[in-house]
């Protein structure tokens, strides 16, 4: 391992003066200060992979809605999701190591902590986002993997579901699916197909998809022009330009009309109740959206989403006679409002968990089916093995043939823009109702979501599922004061774990309110940096 290390590692020095972390979703910054942590990030993911006996272990590298200049790496654990947060730690560390004598010292650590077997071949897939710096930092990221004996699998540009989705499938045995770009589109297109055929649904599907000029754009276009067309009377995919990476998440994307609240660039002759969605650049999340006769923009967020679905499998359920537990996952950034009208209006409880799929993911995992949501659009739901061994696509019961093909269409893994896209868009058809029927459910209370750059987001430490501040010491109390002059005022502050800044949240009763408020804090942020 030395002689190789040494070799391979030629050329991957730690940048002076910055601290590496694993953080929401993995390492992410601007991508010239990446080299050294992909290539470390290679060595954890060959010594995971042997721990778990060979398993196969996913290398996404993308930093998903940040900027073209960013860059990410994070790793996928064998059921296809986020690695396991014990591991954590050890990403910081190797990424943190000063000099080769230092990151041999680490290796040699955590072989021993966890009594890795070096003689069991590693198997890892690895693929990327569209990004510029992509190529070059998987090149690192493959000398890293080199150190050890390890099977790689390089899957070229794909969304970060699809590559979740791989790994699991490649660790089932083709129970999950085959491992292939093939195997996610037929697993999804022909569930799509069975849900539509088996409820006889005759209208067509009309969506206008704007793909942050990421890698969604190819991808969904591959799977719905070659699989599932016809049943569609209007697709087309906007901002779908990868071959300009300066393009990527610029002025569109979910992630800028989520925080803007309009339209993203490029949408033609937007019309009235015309359904559009948006995902972000790795397709990892999805936000719908619509405008009104007076051309007011309505967002359909995350938290419309998993309301939408809650409602649609209490509904199910009831038509299965089966006995399934239902609940929704949220964070602090869920809007009031659908926090009240799950609870006392679905009456299906509702959990709240810091921020990160991973920590959603978790806690979906205690019910039958699990929604979990971020407000940003990031999710998916997840079924209880209980749940699995009730289902069949030969049930002679409609609901429940429909409930197993739901399985097959959501992708369990992670939040996955193109899965999500097709379940909504099908709950739509099934329910009979259009943007404006879902959006009616409930009213959101007015928000506002800001950034504030500060010199150091590390000083702000949060408890309470990020909904109250421990340090800087003071904070919180101010903070209470400015919400408790606003009738439902509602605010949050929290360090990203994706961008180099501070996120203040704020909601009220109306949206001068909320915007008010939302100054305020940021104010006293600034005041308490
Ligand atoms: C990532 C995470 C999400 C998180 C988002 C923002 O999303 O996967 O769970 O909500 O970052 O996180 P933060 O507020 O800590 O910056 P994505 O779509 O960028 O991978």
């Amino acid at each position: 391992m030395e002689l190789s290390l040494k070799k391979l590692s030629q050329g991957h020095l730690k940048p002076n003066n910055v601290t590496f972390q694993y953080g929401t979703a993995g390492f992410r910054m601007k991508a010239s200060l990446l080299d050294y942590v992909v290539f470390t990030t290679g060595i954890l993911a060959a010594l995971r992979s042997k721990y778990l006996q060979g398993k196969t272990i996913g290398i996404m590298i993308t930093a998903s809605h940040n900027p073209p200049e960013d860059n990410g790496v994070k790793l996928v654990d064998p059921m296809g999701e986020m690695l396991a947060q014990t591991w954590e730690a050890h990403a910081t560390t190797l990424a943190n190591t000063s000099s080769i004598e230092a990151l041999i010292d680490e290796i040699i650590k955590i072989v021993d902590l966890f009594e890795i077997d070096l003689k069991t071949q590693s198997s890892v897939f690895i693929a990327r986002d569209s990004r510029e710096s992509g190529p070059a930092l998987l090149k690192s990221t493959i000398d890293g993997l080199n150190v050890f004996d390890s099977a790689i699998r390089d899957f070229g540009l794909l969304t970060t579901p699809q590559l979740h989705y791989l790994v699991r499938a490649g660790n089932s045995n083709g129970s999950f699916g085959h491992p292939s770009s093939e195997g996610y589109y037929a697993k999804l297109s022909i569930a799509f197909k069975q849900i539509y055929k088996i409820n006889g649904l005759n209208n067509k599907i009309s969506i206008i998809v704007d793909a942050a000029n990421g890698i969604g754009a190819p991808k969904v276009q591959e799977l719905i022009h070659d699989n599932i067309l016809e049943y569609f009377d209007h697709f087309l995919v906007v901002n779908n330009n990868i071959e300009n990476p300066r393009l990527l998440n610029y002025n569109c994307g979910a992630d800028f009309v989520k925080t803007n609240q309009k339209l993203p660039e490029n949408i033609p002759n937007p019309e009235p109740f015309n359904l559009y969605c948006s995902f972000d650049g790795d397709a990892d999340r999805i936000v719908f959206y619509y405008i009104t006769e007076e051309k007011h923009f309505q967002l359909l967020d995350g938290d419309k989403i998993s309301t939408l679905l809650a409602s649609y499998f209490i509904k199910l359920i009831k038509l299965t006679g089966l006995d399934l537990s239902v609940g929704v996952v949220q964070t602090a950034y869920a809007n009031g409002a659908s926090t009240k009208y799950l609870s006392e209006v679905l009456k299906v409880p509702v959990e709240c968990t810091p921020t990160g799929v991973k920590h959603l993911h978790h806690v979906a995992q205690n019910f039958d089916i699990g929604i979990y949501f971020e407000a940003n659009g990031h999710g998916t739901v997840l079924f209880s093995d209980n749940l699995l061994n009730k289902v069949s696509p030969t049930s002679s019961n409609l609901s429940i043939k429909t409930l197993y093909y739901l399985t097959e269409l959501i992708n369990q893994t992670v939040g996955d823009a193109i899965s999500d896209c097709l379940t909504i868009l099908l709950i739509l058809k099934l329910l009979d109702n259009g943007p404006n029927e879902w959006n009616s459910n409930y009213q959101d209370l007015p928000n506002k979501l800001l950034k504030v750059i500060v010199n150091d987001r590390n000083l702000f430490k949060t408890t309470n599922a990020e909904r109250t501040l421990v340090q800087p010491k003071g904070l919180q109390m101010k903070i209470d004061e400015k919400v408790n002059q606003y009738p439902n005022g509602r605010s949050f502050v929290r360090a990203s774990g994706t961008e180099d800044a501070v996120r203040v949240y704020a909601e009220a009763a109306t949206k001068d309110d909320s915007i008010a408020l939302a100054d305020q804090v940021a104010e006293l942020v600034k005041e308490f940096s």
